[in-house]
């Protein structure tokens, strides 16, 4: 199919906090450098975005902040949108889900659905907390998951293992508002019958897009149409979101996820007149990015609602990325695990490149990938400035001394085979990097882009310019020979800013203003020129496109990660130096051996019933959650230890307290008057570490 028109979409972030450099990974990096490639492709694309500003995750936000909803988004829009901006991520628009466009469409969406009789209303028994009189979301109920035991699940997910639950799966529900026990009311609610959607999008997405779609969004699609698709309420009692538009429906909303997504029309409304274009014809091509915890919502919910409204697109792809972790733990927003990306671009001003290469060279495209500050910095020295920015370098330095600071002319009659091979290699790169993409594999691209900057090198090395002109004295004509290596290697450079943009656009334009050249050479169509700078043409001396990354800078990044995490772990005193114990009996070392000690994390914890000394423990010990009760109960309070890293004797016979498996045993340290601590790692190590 011949695209005429592109509308690329990137997932709406939630304005309920910042984003992270994890977002950027999965969604909006490898977005944004699909749009600039098509955009340097002239092609017609469309970028939209803006922040989700209802749902459960604002309204939480507000409450423990103490403001309205309102200043949540107000404050988070505001940041969001400037760290994108910060970063060089160019949404068309970015717009958000309180705006009115937003509201009224949302609204004519549901009413027509609503008009053709679409929806089935159902009354339920849901939630309600009596003390604060409000039903409640599934958010708003905290309890204990049923599968590995995590104490504060919501209602709808339980966000330590990821399962996906319903309130009445909780063990001891309870509101998140009063922390009272919710009782059950009866409220009516208006139902999406995506069962009746089954077989079109059975058809559409296991016949029509096998082949075509990551198999990681393919996967999670089969899984849901294999278990069946059941009716979905699309409203939500709340006084937060977009009003049911109709009147007997006081206190209800959209449900978010009904609104959210018709927030990329909404966004498309305000940035074109021409917006049903983009939605409507044909000839548009609908890429959703987002990140691998939406596909649901993209892939099966939105398109059974576009199919249901009738008249819309529905999106060709939509690949989603899986998750970025730092230092080897899960990002936690609430344990404070993360890298703010308003924060990186204070830190490291004007650095906004590097870290976009360390992003895209390290994207999550098939599997969770790892981000540590020590590879940013490996991968910004010795990628990005040794084989980059060193290439382009040396040919600036090179090209003054040996060619009087101006672009050399081409001799072709004494060019030779190494030249047209250098050639071959910038038009096989473009065309590579060009598949690449198209195909959404974007370290693919990154890399065919740096490994044409290694075979510069390697051709300037091997041409040996600087060794020619030792010869000149006595061969002059040896200039044309030093002329073409540097002539070759500054329309190298300029293949490389054409190349290089859609990735590092600030290089790009950095590149640009050294080689005196307007932005309009960047075209996609240029690149595997040859003649993109003309010969004579007096040149400044180079810029250092990259600076290297200092030891000190990693360190005090690492730093700032383990301080904040700790600091929202509990603290625990210190006790004064205890009595020596008597000693016990020595042991050989083989004996010593057989105990295999772990770090585990405490993910939750809580009192057994009719024991007062016993908690029981749910462990992640990285590779596997362990329940373990031990007997501390009278020295911490369960809220106190959730989050904290334990030793864990790993491989202790299991055995059964008041009918609950242990399995292992923590270690502590007894201070004065028998006050117990825990043995902990000094700093923070990945679960499942071996202390030894
Ligand atoms: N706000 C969820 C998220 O940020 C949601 C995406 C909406 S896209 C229409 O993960
Ligand atoms: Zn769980």
């Amino acid at each position: 199919m011949d695209y005429k028109r592109y509308l690329i979409t990137a997932a709406l972030p939630y304005a309920n906090g910042p984003v992270h450099i994890g977002h950027l990974a999965g969604c909006y990096l490898p977005a944004d450098i699909y749009v600039r490639y098509q955009k340097a492709q002239k092609r017609d694309v469309k970028f939209v975005c803006g922040s989700d500003e209802h749902g459960v995750p604002i309204t939480i936000r507000a409450m423990k902040e103490g403001i309205t909803p309102q200043q949540v988004v107000d404050n988070y829009h505001a940041l969001i949108k400037s760290s994108f901006e910060q970063m060089g991520i160019a949404f068309d628009v970015y717009s958000r889900t309180s705006s009115p466009t937003h509201h009224a469409t949302s609204q004519a969406f549901f009413k027509k659905l609503y008009d053709e009789g679409m929806f089935e209303t159902k009354e339920s028994e849901q939630y309600f907390d009596e003390e604060k009189q409000v039903f409640l979301a599934d958010r708003y109920i905290i309890g204990t998951c049923p599968f590995c035991g995590n104490e504060n699940a919501y209602g709808d997910q339980c966000e330590k293992c990821g399962s996906a639950l319903s309130p009445e799966q909780l063990i001891n529900p309870h509101s998140a508002l009063s922390r009272s026990t919710p009782v059950k009311r009866k409220t009516k609610h208006w139902y999406f019958p995506l069962n009746q959607y089954e077989d079109f999008l059975k058809e559409w997405i296991i016949e029509g897009k096998k082949d075509q779609w990551k198999a990681n969004v393919y996967g999670q699609c089969k899984s849901w149409l294999d278990a069946g698709l059941q009716p979905r309420a699309m409203t939500r009692d709340s006084n937060w979101g977009v009003p049911v538009p109709l009147p007997d429906a006081a206190g209800k909303v959209l449900y978010v996820w009904f609104d959210a997504p018709i927030g990329y029309i909404s966004a498309t409304k305000e940035l074109t007149n021409l917006w049903s274009d983009y939605w409507q014809k044909e000839d548009t091509k609908l890429v959703h990015f987002i990140g691998k915890d939406n596909i649901v919502f993209h892939c099966i919910i939105f398109p059974a609602m576009l199919k249901a409204h009738g008249g819309y697109l529905l999106p060709e792809n939509v690949p989603a990325n899986e998750f970025l972790n730092i230092e080897g733990d899960k990002v936690s927003t609430s344990r404070n695990w993360a890298v703010w990306v308003h924060e990186y671009v204070s830190d490291f001003p004007d650095m906004q490149d590097a870290l976009r290469y360390v992003l895209c060279a390290n994207a999550p495209e098939t599997k969770d990938n790892d981000f540590t500050w020590k590879d940013f910095q490996d991968r910004v020295n010795n990628e990005l400035a040794a084989i980059l920015g060193n290439y382009v370098n040396r040919v600036f330095v090179l090209m003054h001394k040996l060619c009087g600071g101006r672009v050399p002319a081409f001799h072709k009659e004494v060019s030779d085979e190494r030249d047209v091979q250098l050639e071959q290699d910038i038009l096989a790169a473009k065309q590579k990097v060009e598949n690449s993409i198209e195909e959404y594999r974007f370290r693919d691209a990154l890399f065919e882009v740096i490994d044409l900057a290694r075979k510069g090198n390697k051709y300037m090395q091997e041409k040996e310019p600087w060794i020619v002109a030792k010869t000149l004295e006595v061969h002059p004509e040896n200039q044309k020979l030093i002329d073409n290596c540097l002539h070759h290697c500054l329309q190298l450079t300029a293949n490389l800013a054409i190349l290089i943009q859609p990735f590092l656009p600030h290089t790009a334009a950095k590149m640009c203003k050294m080689m005196k050249v307007v932005d309009r050479m960047l075209e996609w169509a240029n690149a595997g020129r040859m003649d993109l700078l003309k010969a004579n043409y007096p040149l400044p001396a180079p810029e250092i496109l990259f600076r290297k990354i200092e030891d000190a800078e990693v360190a005090a990044q690492v730093q700032k990660l383990k301080d904040r995490s700790l600091q929202n772990q509990p603290k625990v005193t210190e006790a004064a130096a205890p009595a020596a114990s008597p000693a016990k009996e020595s042991i050989a070392f083989d004996d010593f051996a057989k105990v295999e000690l772990r770090v585990g994390k405490i993910v939750s914890a809580q009192k057994v019933e009719k024991a007062d000394k016993l908690l029981q423990l749910q462990v992640d010990m990285g590779s596997e959650m362990r329940t373990i009760v031990s007997g501390i109960a009278l020295h911490f309070s369960p809220e106190d230890i959730v989050g904290k890293q334990v030793v864990v004797v790993a491989n202790l016979a299991p055995r059964k307290m008041r009918g609950i498996e242990s399995n292992g045993m923590i270690l502590m340290a007894e201070g004065e008057g028998g006050k117990l601590t825990f043995v902990s790692p000094e700093s923070v190590v990945p679960a499942g570490s071996e202390v030894r």
